[in-house]
């Protein structure tokens, strides 16, 4: 048994009470299972107004010593790292403690030799492969920041986050695999680097062997392996120092980059993957390619882009830091078919698997054979992150993926807050559909009224916010302390807002109901867009929806949704009418949509969020400029959007 795991209610409700009452002691004694160079003096310091948080100061540590250096007395030759690339057929790649040591080690020397010190920003905009793992980690080694672009972004993204922090060095791959496309990374970069006067150097990994120009100050990453060997030792680091920075886009303007420090965010992370997904290890054991599993630790599979906080936090950062097995992918869901998820699943037999819910949409729409067809009989825990889960696609997982064995662990939390924030913990609380449930030990989450007063007793439903800092909160907006202040800690004075609504039942359970900041008044009524689109999704005919409000003579605003079919249903007035009728059935006649588009798809960012801004544009009528659409996961919908718009 881990010394911080929790494995029952009454042991969660323990620590979860300590965690209030003696929160320094509380995180004093997690803390305490890490690797520190020098103890910390003083567990924390904070205040919301200024807005300032620090953990463990005084404490001087290396992430990657925690990741990798410990786990190797006992751990060298267990699986760390299960690459699966985007090609079934090629051979999936298998990295035991001891080697991803070893290629930490060896790329941060490469870092080096390329005059990259501690404090310097990098800039690593690189496909899903090994290689983007050892380079997050040899920065953190070596103490340099990562800025980690997911490779999906347009060059203008690109070049707009290497200049926000003066990245001094760009990692990136010749071109990066994604089902049967190969994304041109090189020249992507190469556009975003004409604007970009703070890049001395560019390191290219050969993954696609594309064609490529290679420039002045452009190297290739294997030839500058070979130059290296694999001795380097960490770089100490306090607790309060930079870890990472990572880009998240805001209401309005430009992205914010998010700032993450050493100390607070290893424990944090790594507490909560272990109890969230109930990961369990066991005394060392071999790991190679025909694995037996017997007594070995369990494997996780997170689904995420490491481009994306998911990614950071519970592919990399976490699951490593508990000295887990940890799968990254390189595909997509959909290639070659929509059982690829699955097909991994039983290849690498997957304990404990992480993903959205947009993702388990789009297989939901699939033929279910396609997951019937697999052995998912490993899996123990389901996930999901990064939206409100409906009640059809919840219960799709769990009857179809978890066969109605696996408690699912709906996480909620933010690039801002660095770890999972209200999740039950896999089999120890329950999970309930549609609810993220309880608060983790350390979280104290309150629901505010309009006038931001408290409100108290359950049920209750109003704006989510937390009134106690957490060792993984990010501490500034890059270079923009004063935008971190206004957008996060002025809506409400003294607590963090973190800009979504929720609801509590009456045992205390969270349900996050969406951004507050997507409420639509139709007629003087407050309409949230979540709850609108969920009675939506919940007609038998559609794959999901996205509701905007739209300008209206009497109402003031209306309601506009953009509305997926299953294949099989046309569009037709009756089925129309169907779903008006469902929404009133749901919510009441007030919420009907007055307009109902059917499209094939919906504008999506690149971590699934529906992006509501242009769909409201096109509501509005207004198509003329339309914002930047380059960071879309599927620009070429908008136009079809905007030719049906009624
Ligand atoms: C981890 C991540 C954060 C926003 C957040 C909320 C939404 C995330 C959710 C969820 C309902 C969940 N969100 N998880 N909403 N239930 N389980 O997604 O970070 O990309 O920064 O997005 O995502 O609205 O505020 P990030």
């Amino acid at each position: 048994m881990h010394r911080f795991q929790i494995n029952s209610y009454p042991a969660y409700q323990k620590a979860y009470k300590r965690s209030i009452e003696e929160p320094e002691a509380f995180w004093d004694e997690i803390a305490s299972s890490f690797v520190w160079r020098k103890k910390w003096t003083k567990t924390l310091e904070w205040d919301f107004t200024k807005p300032e948080v620090k953990w463990f100061q005084g404490g001087q540590l290396n992430i990657t010593e925690n990741c990798l250096d410990r786990h190797l007395e006992k751990r060298a030759n267990q699986t760390a790292l299960i690459f699966e690339p985007n090609n079934p057929n090629d051979a999936a790649q298998y990295f035991t403690y001891k080697a991803l040591h070893s290629k930490v080690c060896q790329f941060a020397n490469v870092l080096k030799a390329n005059n990259v010190k501690k404090g310097d920003r990098v800039c690593i905009y690189m496909p899903m492969v090994p290689e983007l793992t050892f380079a997050v980690l040899a920065c953190a080694r070596i103490g340099a920041v990562h800025s980690v672009v997911f490779a999906g972004f347009s060059a203008a993204a690109l070049s707009a986050r290497i200049n926000d922090a003066a990245c001094k060095v760009l990692l990136t791959a010749d071109g990066g695999f994604r089902g049967d496309k190969i994304t041109p990374l090189k020249s992507i970069a190469d556009d975003a680097l004409k604007t970009c006067p703070s890049i001395e150097k560019t390191i290219v990994l050969n993954r696609t062997n594309s064609e490529v120009i290679m420039q002045a100050n452009q190297v290739w990453w294997h030839e500058e392996l070979s130059k290296v060997d694999d001795n380097c030792p960490v770089e100490i680091m306090d607790a309060e120092d930079m870890l990472f920075i990572l880009y998240t886009s805001g209401s309005t303007g430009k992205p914010k980059g998010m700032v993450h420090t050493c100390g607070g965010y290893m424990v944090y992370t790594a507490y909560t993957f272990r109890n969230v997904f109930q990961y369990r290890s066991s005394r060392a054991v071999t790991l190679g390619r025909e694995a037996t599993r017997a007594g070995g630790p369990d494997v996780y599979w997170c689904t995420a882009d490491i481009g994306w906080i998911t990614g950071h936090s519970y592919i990399v950062y976490g699951p490593l830091a508990n000295g887990a097995t940890t799968v990254m992918f390189e595909g997509v869901p959909s290639y070659p078919d929509y059982g690829r998820f699955w097909e991994i699943c039983e290849k690498h037999k997957v304990n404990q698997f992480y993903t959205a819910p947009t993702a388990i949409r789009a297989l939901a729409k699939h033929p279910i054979n396609l997951a019937e067809n697999y052995n998912l009989k490993h899996l123990k825990t389901l996930g999901t992150v990064g939206e409100p889960i409906n009640d059809e696609a919840w219960n799709w997982y769990n009857d179809y993926v978890g066969k109605g064995k696996c408690p699912i662990v709906d996480t909620w939390w933010q690039t801002e807050t660095g770890g999972i924030m209200i999740s039950s913990l896999a089999g120890v609380t329950r999970s309930k559909a549609t609810y993220a449930t309880l608060p983790l030990p350390g979280i104290q989450p309150v629901l505010l009224d309009e006038n931001g007063e408290e409100i108290v007793g359950n049920p209750a439903q109003g704006i989510l916010a937390i009134k106690f800092p957490w060792p993984s909160i990010a501490r500034t907006i890059y270079g923009n302390h004063e935008r971190y202040k206004n957008v996060y800690f002025s809506a409400y004075k003294g607590k963090y807002f973190p800009g979504d609504g929720a609801l509590r039942d009456e045992v205390g359970d969270y349900r996050i109901t969406g951004r507050v900041d997507d409420v639509i008044i139709v007629s003087g009524h407050n309409l949230g867009t979540a709850p609108i689109e969920n009675a939506i999704n919940e007609h038998e005919a559609v794959v999901e929806s996205a509701v905007v409000g739209f300008p209206h003579d009497i109402k003031g605003n209306a309601l506009y949704a953009y509305v997926i079919l299953y294949d099989g249903y046309t569009a037709s007035d009756e089925l129309l009418q169907s779903i008006r009728q469902k929404v009133a059935d749901t919510i009441g006649p007030i919420a009907k949509p007055d307009k109902i588009q059917f499209t094939q798809g919906l504008p999506k960012t690149r971590s699934g969020k529906i992006m509501r801004r242009i769909l409201r544009k096109i509501a509005h009528n207004d198509t003329t400029n339309l914002g930047d659409t380059s960071t879309l996961l599927n620009p070429e919908v908008v136009q079809s959007i905007i030719d049906d718009a009624i």
